[in-house]
């Protein structure tokens, strides 16, 4: 008997695919009626696959009185209610590692191209202007201050594609990482002050909620260019669409945002913003990754096996 899992959102084809093959599945996000759905299969359900965008709630969680473990598709898991699954002893696992590389592959790329207006000189030829006027010119790169907000997994592997642009390397986290050529800022304010370009790949959640406020903002300055790649509750999007607007802050580079999908009509109309759909890690190679350690962790709980990457 294969064990009963309840997918509950949408996830890469070949991610459905493996856990059709490897279970019993239940996909509650194609079901017209949600409650009912939930009902019929909830004595029987012992996990949950989800994606970081889905999640599962405390609702979803007391909805499965079976449920043992939920396994989420994503390293950043605050759309899960870790909190509501430990007291119910239910295991959490994400996908940690696996997608270090494309994310940092993506930052480095939106750096460049939010210094160096890749957008714009795309656009700029399309539109026939280039027989017209000349694109101004644009930031450089090689050399600037590049401060990292989360000197983690991916935090990590940005500063080592950094140095290879000369980039001069500084982070703010909670703690100072032991053995870490980095400078070390304990206040964000104070990196945000020393930085070129800010890059934010922290965790969301209520923690970090806002964490780049106004205040950091016009601290990084009129020059200064803001990457988002970690969650779109970690900047104050209302402050960034101000202090662009007034121009307390030179630009942004976004690939996450508040309410996503839905972008502020604001951002759309600035010409000194780079805009992504939260693809840091939608390469074919890394989904791959991603959903193949999301169908392990339920298949070594399942063997009575410890989870692979547990994070309660
Ligand atoms: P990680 O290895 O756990 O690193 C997280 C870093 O954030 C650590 O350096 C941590 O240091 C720091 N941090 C945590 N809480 C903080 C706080 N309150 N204030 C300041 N720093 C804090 O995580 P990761 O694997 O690098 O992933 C980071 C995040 O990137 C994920 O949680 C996810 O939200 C985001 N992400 C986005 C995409 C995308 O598609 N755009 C893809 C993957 C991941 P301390 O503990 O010392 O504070
Ligand atoms: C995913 C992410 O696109 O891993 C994360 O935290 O934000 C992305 O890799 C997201 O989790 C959707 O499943």
């Amino acid at each position: 008997m294969k064990p009963d899992v309840l997918i509950a959102g949408p996830l890469y084809q070949p991610t459905l695919d493996a856990l059709d093959r490897e279970f019993t599945t239940h996909k509650l996000w194609l079901a017209p009626d949600r409650k009912a759905f939930l009902a019929a299969c909830a004595d029987r359900v012992r996990g949950v696959a989800t994606s970081g965008f889905v999640g599962a709630d405390a609702a979803l969680i007391d909805a499965l009185p079976k449920l043992e473990i939920i396994s989420s598709f994503g390293v950043g898991y605050d759309a899960v209610d870790v909190e509501a699954a430990t007291r119910r002893k239910v295991i959490v696992t994400n996908t940690p590692g696996v997608l270090n590389d494309a994310v940092a592959d993506l930052t480095l790329g939106l750096i460049i191209a939010a210094a160096r207006r890749i957008p714009q000189g795309d656009r700029y030829v399309r539109e026939h202007k280039w027989l017209r006027q000349a694109l101004p010119l644009a930031q450089h790169v090689t050399g600037k201050r590049l401060g990292i907000i989360g000197l983690g997994r991916i935090g990590q592997a940005i500063a080592k594609r950094a140095a290879g642009f000369d980039l001069k390397i500084a982070y703010h986290s909670r703690h100072r990482v032991e053995g870490s050529p980095y400078t070390y800022h304990a206040r964000l304010v104070d990196l945000a002050a020393n930085s070129d370009f800010l890059v934010a790949i922290l965790p969301g959640g209520k923690e970090t909620w806002h964490i780049v406020n106004e205040e950091v903002m016009r601290a990084l300055g009129p020059k200064g260019i803001l990457v988002n790649v970690a969650r779109g509750s970690v900047v104050d999007e209302a402050a960034l669409v101000k202090c662009l607007q007034e121009g307390a802050l030179g630009g942004a580079a976004l690939d996450v945002f508040e309410d996503e999908p839905k972008v502020p009509e604001a951002l759309l109309t600035m010409d000194n913003v780079v805009l992504q759909p939260h693809v840091g890690s939608a390469t074919h190679e890394t989904r791959m990754a991603m959903g193949q350690l999301t169908v392990d962790n339920l298949i070594a709980h399942f063997a009575g096996k410890p989870p692979l990457t547990p994070v309660n």
